[in-house]
C-alpha cells in the first residue's frame, strides 16, 4: 500500500490515538539495555531521567589520556541512528546541559559532524530546555572555549529567516589549531509535543538542511536535537527518511515500519499521535513534489514558494484586518 493509503486508513477512522498507542506498546517489547545512561558518574549528564540512550547504538567519546581531565566520562546522551538500506545516519541528540556543552562539541569534533539541526528553542514557555550552547555575539563576543576539551566555538554568520536561522559556527581544535564550519539550522517556531505550523514551511526548511550536503553519506552524521532528542527530532528524521527511500523507487515504504526501526536506535522518537499524523503529512505532501519534480528545479526551489510564516509561539494571534479593507489571496 502507497503511503496515501497508509495515512487514509488511519485518518478516516481517526484512529491516530490507537495507533500512536501501539507503536508505543510494541517498543516496550524491545529489551536494549541503556546501563551507561544509569552509572553513578553519568547520571547528571541526562536532562530528563526517563530519556536515556541504549547502549547499543550511543555515541561514545574517545577517552581522554592525556589532558588535566583523565576522569571525563566517555558518555554523552547522544544516540547514532543508522539506516543503512537508506544510506542515511543521524545523531540524535538531547539539548546540552550547562555542564555537557564541552562533551557536545567534542562530539561533533570527533564524529565529523557537518550540521547541527535544532528544532527546539533555549526556552520554551518560560523554563529553559537546552543550555545556550554557542556564542551569540561577533565582534569580540564571538567565540567561546571549552578548555576541558580544547575546542574553540566562534560564531561566523547568523541569517535569521522567518521562522528558522542558519549560523555557521567555526570550530577549532586548539592542540592542533585545525578548524572546521559547522552548519547551525534553528528552527525557531516548533513547540515541545507540538508540530510545525505547516508541511511546506517544514519539508522548506529540511531541504534546506539537504541542499547544504550535511546530510550526505560521505560525510559524518548531522547532530539533530531538541529537548529531549525524541520527539521532535524524531519526526523531523521520520520525515527526511520515507521521503529519501520514496526517492531511492523503493515501493514499499511502510512508514510505520521506518519508525519501528528508528526506534531501535533511541527510544521515543516521535512523542505525541499529533506528531505522527504531521509526519505523515509531510511525507506525502514532500513526495509529492519531489516525485514529480521538474528536473530543472532545486529541492529547494521546489518548497520556496508559497511558504506561510509560522506565527511565534508566545506572540499574541494576529489582529483580524480593518473593517472595509478587503481580503487579498494570492
Ligand atoms: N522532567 C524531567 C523528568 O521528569 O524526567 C525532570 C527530571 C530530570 C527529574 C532528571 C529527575 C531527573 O533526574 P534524577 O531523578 O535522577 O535526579
Ligand atoms: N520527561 C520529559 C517530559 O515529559 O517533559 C521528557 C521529554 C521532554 C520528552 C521533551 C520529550 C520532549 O520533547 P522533545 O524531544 O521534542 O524535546
Ligand atoms: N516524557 C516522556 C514520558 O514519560 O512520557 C518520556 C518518554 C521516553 C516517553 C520514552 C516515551 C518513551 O518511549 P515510548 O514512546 O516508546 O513509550
Amino acid at each position: 500500500r502507497g503511503v496515501e493509503q497508509q495515512f487514509e486508513l488511519i485518518d478516516s477512522a481517526n484512529n491516530w490515538t490507537p495507533c500512536y498507542q501501539q507503536i508505543r506498546n510494541e517498543s516496550n517489547s524491545y529489551d536494549f539495555t541503556a546501563e551507561a545512561s544509569k552509572k553513578a558518574e553519568n547520571k547528571n549528564l541526562n536532562r530528563y531521567r526517563d530519556v536515556n540512550p541504549y547502549d547499543h547504538s550511543r555515541v561514545v567519546l574517545r577517552k581522554d589520556t592525556s589532558g588535566p581531565n583523565k576522569k571525563r566520562s566517555d558518555y554523552i546522551n547522544a544516540s547514532l541512528v543508522r539506516m543503512p538500506n537508506a544510506q542515511r545516519k543521524y545523531i540524535l541528540a538531547q539539548g546540552p546541559l550547562p555542564h555537557t556543552t564541552d562533551h557536545f562539541w567534542l562530539m561533533i569534533w570527533e564524529q565529523e559532524c557537518k550540521a547541527v539541526v535544532m528544532l527546539n528553542r533555549v526556552v520554551e514557555k518560560n523554563q529553559i530546555k537546552c543550555h545556550q550552547y554557542w556564542p551569540t555575539g561577533f565582534d569580540g563576543n564571538n567565540e567561546t572555549v571549552f578548555s576541558d576539551v580544547n575546542l574553540k566555538v566562534e560564531l561566523v554568520s547568523e541569517t535569521p529567516m522567518d521562522y528558522y536561522t542558519t549560523r555557521i559556527l567555526r570550530l577549532t581544535d586548539v592542540d592542533s589549531g585545525k578548524s572546521r564550519d559547522v552548519h547551525h539550522f534553528h528552527y525557531t517556531t516548533w513547540p515541545d509535543f507540538g508540530v510545525p505550523q505547516s508541511p511546506m514551511a517544514f519539508l522548506h526548511f529540511l531541504m534546506v538542511v539537504r541542499q547544504s550536503g550535511s546530510l550526505d553519506e560521505n560525510v559524518g552524521p548531522p547532530v539533530v536535537h531538541c529537548s529531549a532528542g525524541i520527539g521532535r527530532s524524531g519526526t523531523f528524521c521520520l520525515v527526511d527518511l520515507c521521503l529519501l527511500m520514496m526517492e531511492q523507487g523503493k515501493k514499499h515504504v511502510i512508514v510505520r515500519d521506518v519508525l519501528m526501526e528508528m526506534r531501535k536506535h533511541r527510544m521515543g522518537l516521535i512523542q505525541t499521535s499529533e506528531q505522527l499524523r504531521f509526519s505523515y503529512l509531510a511525507i506525502l505532501e514532500g513526495a509529492k513534489k519531489l516525485l514529480n519534480r521538474d528536473p530543472d528545479m532545486t529541492e529547494l526551489e521546489i518548497f520556496r514558494a508559497e511558504i506561510v510564516p509560522d506565527e511565534e509561539e508566545d506572540s499574541p494571534p494576529p489582529k483580524p484586518p480593518p473593517r472595509g479593507e478587503s481580503l487579498r489571496h494570492n
